[in-house]
């Protein structure tokens, strides 16, 4: 654990030494879960040739979903974005929005891609998620919902948000991409709200290729949703809605009952690397990982440091250095929704009003986690780490004095 303390830093590999890693290891790498499994499902589906449509495995991934989530209805859909659209549409969400800026673009963008405005909260700055006092101060006479987001698998402050909902006549969602298996102690993600959203995007704790779900515990909502996913169609010929094509396929269906059959060993796996990423880095001055209060549900899915610059080394620089040894830590969600096109130009000064958001997105590292990680992999990791922050005035110097930075953009994936 503190073998870097002697290392010079030559031994970095953006100064010439071996990489730590010989391939990049990424944040997002897939979980597979039982391959023969998968594909004895696959070739299920080929024989039947049933390959979409409400097929025999969304069915039965549906029922899985809501039973993890103990939740009535589950409707499964293409992905997480989607699944998104069509609960806000159902929501009859319109005019303005309260959204945290703090998150995956995907959250803004499935209220601007229907014309509705999102407008930008900001966050509590230990926890990450939305602050319901930054809420209050941008509920206008257009706003007409709030959706909180679990990030890295938090529970927002429901009851803070039921509150304000109730008491300002909001509908409440909840984007609950990153919190499958997530709780708050009483109650699984998924039952709050009038509705929930979770993605099984490939980088997912559990995923199904590409594909999300609405979760609600409304009959008239589930069976909306159920509808507008499927162009509107009541029957053969008959449409009552203005619909979408929503549908998750089968082999992704296959994939999601698969891997939900092993997310037990998924989250066992990503629970003992976050706990080796906070013993390796614990008592590392400048940097934190974000640990979990014990006895509450998570997935362990997001491994998230935080980088203060009391260490003499930016959370940029250390991202150069980590990408030369193959480590593909991220910036999620860098730099808030607010500073991306088209917000960027709708509300150049968003930024004025979202301080936590501002600091906490500058500061941010996400570390590769995932079954293709083994614990002593991420003391690799840790030790490049350790070795940049401890020598950090000297190594960000260095990359100051030489054309070494690069731009993460244009690595290839
Ligand atoms: N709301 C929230 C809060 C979300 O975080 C998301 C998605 C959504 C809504 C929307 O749900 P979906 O519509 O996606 O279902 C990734 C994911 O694409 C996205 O699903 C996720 N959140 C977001 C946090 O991360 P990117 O653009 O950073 O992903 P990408 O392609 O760079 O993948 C990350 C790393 O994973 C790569 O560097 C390589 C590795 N990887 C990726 C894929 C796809 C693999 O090894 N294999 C793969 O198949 O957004």
């Amino acid at each position: 654990m503190s073998e870097t303390l002697s290392r010079p830093v030559t031994d970095l590999a953006i100064f010439g030494g071996a990489p730590a890693f010989p391939e990049p290891i990424h944040v997002g790498r897939p979980n597979l879960g039982d391959r023969a499994r998968l594909l004895e499902r696959v070739n299920d589906v080929l024989d039947r040739r049933w390959l979409t449509n409400n097929g025999r495995y969304v069915q039965e991934f549906e029922e899985v979903i809501a039973s993890a989530a103990g939740v009535k209805h589950c409707i499964a859909t293409c992905n997480g974005e989607i699944a998104l659209e069509i609960a806000i549409r159902a929501l009859g969400l319109k005019g303005e929005v309260i959204v945290p800026s703090f998150t995956f673009v995907a959250t803004a963008h499935s209220l601007q891609w229907q014309e509705i405005t999102p407008v930008f909260a900001d966050i509590d700055p230990d926890t990450h998620l939305i602050d319901p006092a930054s809420i209050e101060r941008l509920i206008t006479p257009r706003t007409t919902g709030i959706i909180g987001v679990h990030l890295w698998g938090q529970i927002c402050d429901v009851g803070a948000l039921e509150d304000i909902a109730e008491r300002h006549h909001l509908q409440l969602l909840f984007d609950a991409a990153h919190a499958l298996g997530c709780g708050d102690g009483e109650r699984m993600a998924g039952g709050f709200g009038a509705a929930e959203v979770f993605s099984f995007h490939a980088t997912k704790v559990v995923n199904s290729l590409e594909g999300g779900a609405v979760v609600t515990n409304s009959d008239a909502l589930s069976t909306k949703i159920r509808l507008m996913k499927n162009f509107g169609f009541l029957g053969f010929d008959h449409v009552g809605y203005v619909g979408t094509n929503g549908k998750m396929n089968e082999f992704s269906a296959a994939m999601g009952l698969t891997s939900m059959e092993s997310m037990g060993a998924f989250v066992d796996h990503n629970r003992q690397n976050h706990a080796r990423y906070r013993r390796d880095l614990g008592g590392l001055a400048g940097v934190t990982v974000l640990g979990f209060p014990d006895g509450v549900p998570q997935n362990f899915q997001y491994v998230v440091a935080e980088v203060d610059g009391s260490c003499g080394i930016s959370r940029d620089e250390l991202l150069d250095v980590l990408w030369a040894d193959n480590i593909l830590a991220r910036r999620y969600f860098y730099p808030g929704c607010h500073r991306m096109q088209p917000y960027r130009s709708y509300f150049p000064n968003a930024g004025l009003l979202l301080p936590h958001t501002e600091r906490v997105s500058a500061r941010i590292l996400v570390l590769p986690t995932g079954e293709t990680l083994a614990p002593d992999d991420v003391s690799r990791v840790c030790d490049v780490l350790r070795c940049a922050i401890e020598h950090g005035p000297e190594v960000s110097a260095r990359l100051n004095a030489s054309s070494l930075r690069r731009h993460r953009d244009v690595f290839a994936r």
